[in-house]
């Protein structure tokens, strides 16, 4: 079979004004599922591209794929004040290659999965995978190549015959045992772009938090610390690169997890740099200096939702967490939510006063939330009539509590005028 991988994403901005580029990883681990000696593929990256429909059009013709698998990373650029909508984009795609191929359209990735039969009607596809799907590509394309049923396959979105969108059950977990095929992107332009290149370093919904309220937090798994080891001294060997994001919704829990990756990467010698999410409450200051020694420049933190607990439980935690940073010397960021449901003058000032006291090395203040699925702000949207369901979502919609709303954006602007390292998004 001829497959063509095309990632989509041309954000090249994080909180709409640095200027990140995260290099398209998941459809780089996708192409190292794909056995070569069976199948003849090539990897299209848009992110350095100035038309980028047109560019695909161009591919396929000449190439003339069986199977265009298309990476949706972004549904947009998460900005209030500077909305940009990536689907059109995507769909347009779509209408370009079936202008000019009969192949199967199959698309995947971290956007796509937040609504995923939605957004293959909306971008008009043929196929998807919803959520981690690194082997489960290569079973489908082998499924496909066969003529075989691939409906069982966890988290598959096709069309019944009659046209309705279906998604199967459950999602597929990915091992990770093959690494990347970075050598299929053109790396140099990535060179000193973002926060570092991705590793993943948790499977199952540790990797890949999903929206989908049926999955409960406890199923997760860590990657073995000699393959992400393995992993980090690969890139550095063939690719020069020495600066990693490890991809973990929060690098510090397990603690002891995370003190082994940091043990495993001090006694291989690599003298690399990573930055990673952190949570409050867990590790130990024994575990922010492993961090550090390992290679930790940046340990980003946010601050939003909540669920039941307390503002003042939920910035305590923070704190706490904030201090052990301090005592090591290990730099870390703050991403704070303003203008959540239940948002007051006094919440707001007591979020203020909290970044005031920590002093992160830099501060996103974000005013609204940019609505997902399955939230607290969803179902407050939904009451309130900002949409009428959850389906509207794949559009960009974001929520600011309405006693908050009149003045919270001049509040922030003041507060972000005076201080040089806080940025409002
Ligand atoms: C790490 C991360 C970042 C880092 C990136 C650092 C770096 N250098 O890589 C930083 C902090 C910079 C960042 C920034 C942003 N991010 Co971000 N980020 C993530 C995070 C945590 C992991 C993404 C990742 O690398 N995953 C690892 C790879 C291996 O997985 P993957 O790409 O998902 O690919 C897998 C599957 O999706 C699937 N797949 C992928 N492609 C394809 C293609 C096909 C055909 C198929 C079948 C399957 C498939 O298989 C892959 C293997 O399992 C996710 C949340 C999450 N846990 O997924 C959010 C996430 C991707 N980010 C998101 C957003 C919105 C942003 C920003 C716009 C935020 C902002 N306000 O600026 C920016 C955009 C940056 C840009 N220029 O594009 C959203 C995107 C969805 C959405 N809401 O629209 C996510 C999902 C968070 C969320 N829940 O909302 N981000």
């Amino acid at each position: 079979m001829k497959i063509l991988l095309v990632a989509t994403n041309q954000t090249d901005r994080f909180m709409d004004r640095m200027v990140v580029r995260p290099v398209p990883i998941g459809l780089a681990y996708l192409a190292a599922s794909v056995d070569e000696s069976r199948h003849e593929m090539r990897v299209l990256d848009l992110m350095f591209s100035d038309d980028g429909p047109g560019d695909v059009e161009d591919a396929v013709k000449e190439f003339g794929p069986d199977l265009v698998g298309l990476s949706i990373r972004n549904l947009d650029n998460q900005s209030s004040s500077n909305s940009v909508w990536n689907l059109p984009a995507v769909r347009e795609t779509v209408s370009r290659i079936r202008g000019v191929s009969e192949a199967t359209v199959l698309c995947g990735g971290p956007a796509f999965s937040i609504l995923p039969a939605e957004c293959l009607e909306y971008v008009e596809a043929d196929l998807g995978i919803a959520g981690d799907a690194a082997e489960a590509f290569s079973t489908l394309i082998e499924r496909l190549d066969a003529g075989e049923d691939y409906r069982d396959i966890p988290g598959i979105v096709y069309r019944e015959d009659g046209g309705e969108v279906m998604v199967s059950e459950g999602r597929f977990v990915s091992d990770f045992h093959n690494f990347p095929r970075l050598d299929l992107l053109d790396m140099r332009k990535y060179n000193g772009s973002g926060f570092g290149i991705g590793v993943v370093t948790k499977l199952a919904q540790a990797y890949y938090p999903t929206l989908d309220s049926s999955f409960d937090g406890s199923d997760w798994r860590a990657r073995p610390p000699d393959e992400v080891v393995e992993e980090i001294a690969g890139l550095s060997r063939d690719f020069g690169i020495n600066k990693f994001f490890f991809i973990d919704s929060g690098f510090n829990v397990p603690a002891d997890a995370a003190k082994s990756l940091c043990i495993a990467i001090l006694e291989s010698g690599l003298k690399v740099r990573w930055n990673s999410y952190i949570r409050p409450g867990s590790g130990d200051e024994e575990l922010i200096q492993l961090m550090k020694q390992s290679g930790c420049s940046l340990a980003l933190m946010s601050e939003s939702g909540g669920g039941s607990r307390e503002l003042s439980e939920r910035l305590n935690g923070l704190e706490a967490m904030a201090h052990l940073c301090d005592r090591v010397g290990l730099p870390f960021t703050m991403n704070v939510a303003f203008g959540e449901p239940g948002e007051s003058r006094e919440s707001v000032e007591q979020k203020i006063e909290f970044l005031d006291s920590v002093k992160p090395a830099f501060a996103v203040l974000r005013l609204g939330t940019r609505v997902l699925p399955n939230t607290s702000v969803a179902q407050a949207a939904v009451e309130e009539g900002l949409i009428e369901s959850e389906s509207d979502l794949l559009r960009p919609v974001f929520y600011i509590e309405e006693d908050v709303r009149d003045w919270l954006e001049d509040r922030l602007r003041e507060e972000v005028e005076a201080h040089p390292r806080w940025n409002l998004s």
